[in-house]
C-alpha cells in the first residue's frame, strides 16, 4: 500500500475508534487524544519505552478481548477459544522463529508475571515438593490451607541469586520488597566499584558459596553487555538453572545486534522479556524456554496469571511478525549507534557515565557531578521537553527514591527516526539543563533532594529547540486526526 493510502486508512481508523468512544465516554477519548499529542510533543528517552505500530495497536482494540481463556492452547478451561488458539499459535511461533528458542509462551501480562512463570517454572521442575505437583494440576482456589502450608514447607528456602537493584539489576531480580525477594533465600551481585562493569569471578565466588537453585542474569539499568556463556558455566558449575530477564534489550536481540555470547537464548534456560521495550509490540510479556522447562511454564494461567489478554497476545503475533522484517535488524543497530551517540556527546561536555559508555540501548548519567540529585536532574529535564527517568548508580549514597543517576535510552527516538547527529544535540540540551539547575533550599536551610531551581528562560529555550528536533521527525506520521 503506497504511502497516502496508509495514511488515509490509519487516519480514518484511529478517527473512527474515537468518535465511537467519544459518543459513550467523550473524556475518555480526549485522554487518548491528549495521549498521543503529549507523545508527539516531547523527547521521549525513557529506555524502556517505545511506539507501536499502527497494527499493532489496533489488534488490541477488538473482540478478542471478550473471550476467557485460562490453559494453553489443547487444554483450555473454557470452550469456544479457536481464535485466540490462533493468535496464541501465531505468536509463540514467530518468537520460536525470530530467537531460535523451543519453546515459547506468550501469555504473561508484564515482565513481572513473566518473571513469577519462570520462578514457578524452575521451582517446579528442580524441587520435589507433592504439595507443588498438586498445586499444578488443580486450579489454584481449588487448594485448602493445608495444601498451601505443606507447599511452603516443602518449597523451603530455595536460594536466587540476582544482579542488585543498584548495580542495574530490576526488582523481581530478588529485591526484598517484591515478591521475588520474599519467595527466595536471596542475595545478590553487584558490579565492580571501580569500573562499574559485571565482575564475573566475584560472581562465580557468590555462587560456588551461595549455592543458588536459580542464577538470574538481565537488567534495567547496566548500560554494557553480559556474557551469558560465562553466566551459564557459572550456573552449571554450582547446580543452578540461569535465568535471563532480556526484557530490556530483546529488540536488540530479535535484531541480531547481540549474537553469539552475548545472545542469552542459546545459554539459559529460560530467558524473560517484555514485548514492549526494544521490541517495539504491545504492553505484555513472554517466556522462551528449554524443553525441559516447557510443561512447567505452561502452567502459568492459572498457577500464577489470571485470565490471558487474546487482543494482546494478538498485537504480540503482530509485532513479532514485524520483528521478523529485515528492516528491523537495521533499526536494532541504529539504537546502539544512536545511544553511543548520545553517550559520546554527554562525555564530550564532561559528563560522567556509569561505567564511561554504553554497548547497549540506554546510558546511565551520573548527576552528581551536576550537584543534584536524579529526581531533581528528571523534574528540571521534564520541564525542558526532555522525558527521563531517574535511576539508582551503583552504591547510590542518595537511595532508590532520591537517587543520583538519570536513566536514558534510545529505542524510542530511534522509532521516530532521530539519527546519531539529533543525539549529540540532545547530549547538548541535557547538558545545559543540568548546569543550570540547582538545588533548592529546604525549609531546614539545607539543599533539599527534592526540588530544583532553574532559570524559566533557559527551560522555555531548551524546549524550543527540542520541538523543532522533534517537527522534523514527526510521529505517527501517517496518522492524521484532524
Ligand atoms: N519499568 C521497567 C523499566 O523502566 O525498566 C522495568 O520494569
Amino acid at each position: 500500500m503506497n504511502t497516502s493510502a496508509t495514511k488515509s486508512t490509519e487516519s480514518t481508523a484511529f478517527r473512527s475508534a474515537l468518535d465511537v468512544i467519544r459518543g459513550v465516554e467523550p473524556r475518555v477519548a480526549d485522554a487518548i487524544g491528549q495521549e498521543i499529542a503529549d507523545q508527539r510533543a516531547s523527547l521521549k528517552l525513557i529506555a524502556s519505552e517505545n511506539y507501536a505500530s499502527a497494527a499493532v495497536l489496533l489488534a488490541m482494540g477488538n473482540w478478542l478481548s471478550d473471550k476467557y481463556a485460562e490453559g494453553t492452547i489443547g487444554r483450555r478451561f473454557y470452550a469456544g477459544c479457536r481464535n485466540v488458539d490462533t493468535v496464541e499459535s501465531l505468536a509463540a511461533e514467530h518468537a520460536r522463529a525470530i530467537f531460535g528458542a523451543s519453546h515459547a509462551y506468550v501469555q504473561p501480562h508484564s515482565g513481572i508475571d513473566a518473571n513469577l512463570v519462570a520462578f514457578w517454572a524452575v521451582l517446579s521442575q528442580r524441587v520435589e515438593s507433592p504439595a507443588l505437583q498438586r498445586a499444578q494440576v488443580r486450579h489454584v482456589n481449588d487448594l485448602s490451607e493445608q495444601d498451601w502450608a505443606q507447599l511452603r514447607r516443602e518449597l523451603g528456602d530455595q536460594r536466587m541469586l540476582g544482579m542488585s537493584l543498584d548495580a542495574g539489576g530490576h526488582l523481581t531480580h530478588g529485591f526484598r520488597p517484591n515478591i521475588s525477594g520474599k519467595m527466595f533465600d536471596q542475595r545478590s551481585y553487584g558490579t565492580d566499584p571501580a569500573t562499574g562493569l559485571l565482575d564475573y569471578e566475584a560472581l562465580r565466588k557468590t555462587a560456588r558459596e551461595f549455592r543458588p537453585l536459580v542464577i538470574v542474569a538481565g537488567y534495567s539499568a547496566y548500560p554494557r553487555l553480559v556474557n551469558f556463556r560465562i553466566m551459564r558455566e557459572i550456573a552449571d558449575e554450582v547446580g543452578a538453572t540461569l535465568m535471563v530477564d532480556m526484557a530490556h534489550f530483546a529488540g536488540l536481540v530479535a535484531g541480531k545486534v547481540l549474537t553469539g555470547d552475548f545472545d542469552p537464548v542459546p545459554h539459559a534456560q529460560i530467558v524473560t522479556t517484555t514485548t514492549h521495550k526494544s521490541l517495539r509490540g504491545p504492553r505484555g510479556g513472554m517466556v522462551l524456554c528449554d524443553p525441559e522447562l516447557a510443561e512447567h511454564v505452561d502452567r502459568g494461567c492459572p498457577m500464577v496469571l489470571g485470565g490471558p489478554l487474546p487482543h494482546v497476545m494478538a498485537a504480540k503475533a503482530v509485532a513479532l511478525a514485524e520483528a521478523r522484517q529485515p528492516d528491523f535488524h537495521a533499526y536494532a543497530q541504529r539504537i546502539v549507534d544512536n545511544a553511543k551517540a548520545l553517550a559520546e556527546g554527554l562525555m564530550r561536555r564532561g559528563a560522567r557515565l556509569v561505567t564511561g559508555g554504553t554497548d547497549n540501548h540506554l546510558v546511565l548519567l551520573d548527576v552528581s557531578g551536576y550537584e543534584l540529585t536524579g529526581r531533581q536532574a528528571e523534574a528540571a529535564l521534564l520541564d525542558s521537553g526532555v522525558v527521563t527517568n531517574r535511576n539508582a548508580i551503583p552504591q547510590d549514597p542518595n537511595g532508590a527514591w532520591y537517587t543520583s543517576g538519570i536513566r536514558l535510552g534510545t529505542p524510542a527516538l530511534t522509532t521516530r527516526g532521530l539519527g546519531v547527529s539529533e543525539m549529540d544535540e540532545i547530549a547538548e540540551l541535557i547538558d545545559i539543563v543540568l548546569r543550570r539547575t540547582e538545588p533548592a533550599t529546604a525549609a531546614s536551610g539545607k539543599p533539599s533532594k527534592a526540588q530544583h531551581v532553574l532559570d524559566e528562560a533557559v527551560s522555555a529555550q531548551v524546549a524550543r529547540r527540542a520541538a523543532d528536533l522533534l517537527a522534523a521527525y514527526p510521529l505517527y506520521p501517517t496518522v492524521d486526526l484532524g
